[in-house]
């Protein structure tokens, strides 16, 4: 079957042929999908926010939800839930700390800092006049807060958007290579909601589809897992922390301990859909425990990037001392 049937019985394309292990998989979909145009862009903004300093600390935050198109030229996408909350939160707490901030977000999610800016909240404090406008008060007071941090961290976050699902794993995988000379150094923090399903291109229809065909029924092709490639392959020394959505939380916990004996990566924070933003668990190969929200002024986020930030810490001082061993 193609991936898009219509009812009058006309088919775009034919079934992507499979492989059989993780690499030749994601080779496979890559070889699938042309690079982005602004990639090498990309490869020398990441190297520069990177060469500056190999010694520090950097996080790559991914954040938001991708888009699978349906037709080359896209009118119609498959899209999911996500705001980008926890990735542009996290953000800010990380550069709070003190980590250097790669931001790879879906384009017009949410980001850090402006996040906080309610646009019409600031349209009613304007006053305005000839002689310009200003602010008033009480938004007057948070709004500097945000920009008082903002412009003491700017120099630390490097921001790059993607919006499709083939985009989002391009980039992953560059700046995963990129991030390789931070060693130990480097942490990968991947909270976006990722597609698990998408539309060879060779099956997509060129121009938007037509109603007039009658209904379509859609088949999806399942995106390789990227993850045990990454560990493994684009950037092997890095600390890698995986997000893990569920809606059954009788099955959470089980799908996040079989996530990191599969991908051999470290950490997964795992959380159901409706409680995301009060609960989260943390789950190693050897244990796992609950981070509840104590109070509704705080967000988790800074609860979840102090418990990372902790276990990255022990893992630098492990690396490096097995470097110093041999
Ligand atoms: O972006 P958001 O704050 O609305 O939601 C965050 C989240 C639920 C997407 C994230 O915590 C997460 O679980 N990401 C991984 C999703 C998954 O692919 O399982």
């Amino acid at each position: 079957m193609s991936s898009i049937d219509q009812v009058d019985g006309s088919s775009i394309g034919s079934m992507q042929k499979k492989s059989t292990n993780y690499k030749d998989q994601a080779d496979d979909f890559f070889s699938n999908f042309l690079e982005p145009n602004n990639l090498n862009q990309i490869r020398s903004q990441v190297k520069q926010f990177i060469d500056c300093d190999t010694n520090h600390p950097t996080v790559l935050i991914t954040s938001g939800g991708t888009t699978v198109p349906m037709e080359h030229n896209t009118v119609r996408f498959v899209d999911n839930f996500s705001a980008g909350t926890r990735g542009s939160a996290s953000a800010e707490y990380f550069l709070e700390k003190g980590y250097k901030v790669i931001f790879l977000y879906r384009l017009k999610s949410l980001e850090p800092f402006t996040r906080h800016i309610n646009v019409w909240q600031l349209m009613e404090s304007l006053s305005s006049s000839d002689s310009g406008s200003q602010v008033g008060p009480s938004i007057g007071d948070n709004l500097s807060k945000t920009v008082k941090i903002y412009k003491e961290n700017k120099a630390n976050i490097l921001m790059i958007t993607f919006t499709t699902l083939a985009e989002y794993l391009y980039y992953l995988r560059e700046i995963s290579f990129s991030m390789q000379p931070l060693g130990p150094k480097a942490a990968l923090y991947l909270a976006a909601a990722v597609s698990d399903f998408y539309i060879p291109p060779t099956d997509m229809a060129t121009h938007k589809i037509q109603s007039k065909n009658g209904p379509i029924s859609l088949v999806f092709e399942l995106v390789p897992k990227m993850l045990r490639p990454l560990v493994k392959f684009w950037v092997p020394s890095a600390f890698v922390v995986s997000f893990k959505l569920e809606t059954d939380e009788s099955i959470l916990l089980d799908k996040a301990r079989k996530a990191l004996l599969c991908y051999g990566h470290h950490l997964v924070i795992a959380n159901i859909l409706h409680t995301r933003k009060s609960q989260v668990l943390i789950v190693t190969e050897k244990e796992s425990h609950q981070i509840t929200l104590p109070n509704p002024e705080m967000e988790i986020e800074s609860l979840i990037v102090d418990e990372v930030i902790s276990r990255h810490k022990t893992f630098i001082n492990m690396k490096l001392n097995v470097e110093k061993l041999i």
